[in-house]
């Protein structure tokens, strides 16, 4: 018999029809590795440097507000712009297509020293008003079929500036991710008439093994395909298809798991935890899209200390992802976390 505790294994992802190795033994494997303490350096509230801050002056010239909670803006380097071709070129075995888009930045708040974990209910709340407001606008432009909220939190991210920020790529084409996860959605739909989200969150509450948190609106949880040490979805309990519809009592609870889910998160090396999070949702392509389900999903690389982080190498590269501590057993160090 299967033994997930013991067992090398391979695990489906049944929104993405991927397949990751877990090896649970491995991570009994002693670690003579460096782990080093970091003491991070409290950030002032205001950096006169600093580009995203109020009645600051950004790179491309253009002056920031003196806004009082949240501030959006198009990025002065936007990796898709609104005008330009959308050609097909093809010649023999080369395709290629233009691509417009619109790239967004969004200030979480005006306090350069906040993450999301620090931030008061209330004020992630008002992020959340702003993903919403930016789904539905650039989502009705007619060239705009996807939109992608996401952020980039921490150095070892990539991330450009410790100012709580998060950005926004609306576009043509629909991402080949979504459009992996809409094929799935897409098949159980039809199959059951039934969103496959919801039926998985179904189980994963009878299960209760890879829960972190929840409240009346929304779970977090570690997927049982996990593939980064830590990864984490959060799940509404209504069949949303997008931010557009969430209630304001939605938006408070998904604020409020924002913050119990990025605290647990800080907590685990006592750091301030680097991910890529963001919304995966139905895309803004005219369609009705029944069978989505709105989830946002965390990938943080960090896995053994503040600063040993997983990459993705060697057989990940060439074969498949891989995992050592089971989806389990991070869901119960983020569980206890509370
Ligand atoms: P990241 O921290 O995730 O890199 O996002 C910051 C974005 O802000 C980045 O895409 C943009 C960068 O292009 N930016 C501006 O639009 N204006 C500026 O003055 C600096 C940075």
């Amino acid at each position: 018999m299967l033994d997930f505790a013991e067992h090398p294994h391979r695990r489906y992802n049944i929104l993405t029809g991927e397949w990751v190795l877990v090896s649970p033994h491995r991570a009994k494997r002693p670690w003579q590795g460096k782990i080093e303490v970091i003491t991070l350096a409290k950030q002032a509230s205001y950096d006169p440097n600093c580009y995203l801050c109020p009645g600051n002056t950004r790179a491309g010239g253009h002056q920031n507000p003196d806004y009082q909670h949240t501030f959006v803006f198009t990025n002065d380097f936007a990796a898709l712009k609104p005008d330009g071709s959308s050609d097909l070129f093809e010649n023999g075995l080369l395709k290629a297509q233009g691509e417009r888009g619109i790239c967004r930045v969004v200030c979480f708040s005006p306090d350069h020293s906040l993450t999301l974990p620090d931030m008061e209910i209330d004020a992630i709340e008002k992020v959340v008003d702003l993903w919403q407001q930016e789904y539905l606008t650039l989502g009705a432009l007619d060239f705009i079929n996807h939109v992608q909220i996401f952020e980039n939190k921490g150095e070892m991210m990539g991330c450009s500036n410790p100012h709580p920020h998060g950005q926004i790529w609306a576009q043509t084409s629909i991402p080949q991710e979504v459009t992996r996860k809409s094929k799935r959605q897409l098949q159980y739909w039809q199959a059951t008439n039934r969103s496959l989200l919801q039926d998985y969150l179904k189980q994963e509450l009878n299960e209760a093994i890879r829960l972190i948190c929840q409240n009346e609106h929304f779970v977090a949880l570690v997927p049982f395909w996990a593939v980064w040490p830590y990864e984490t979805m959060i799940i509404p309990k209504r069949h949303l298809q997008h931010i557009g519809q969430m209630k304001n009592i939605e938006k408070q609870a998904f604020a409020a798991i924002l913050k119990d889910l990025t605290q647990r998160f800080d907590r685990v090396f006592d750091t301030s935890f680097p991910y890529s999070a963001g919304i995966h949702q139905s895309p803004t392509d005219g369609e009705a899209h029944p069978e989505w389900h709105l989830h946002m999903t965390f990938y943080p690389p960090l896995l053994r200390s503040a600063t040993v982080k997983k990459f993705m190498v060697g057989y990940e590269m060439l074969a498949d992802p891989q995992r050592d501590i089971t989806p389990e057993m991070a869901a119960e160090k983020l569980r206890s976390l509370g």
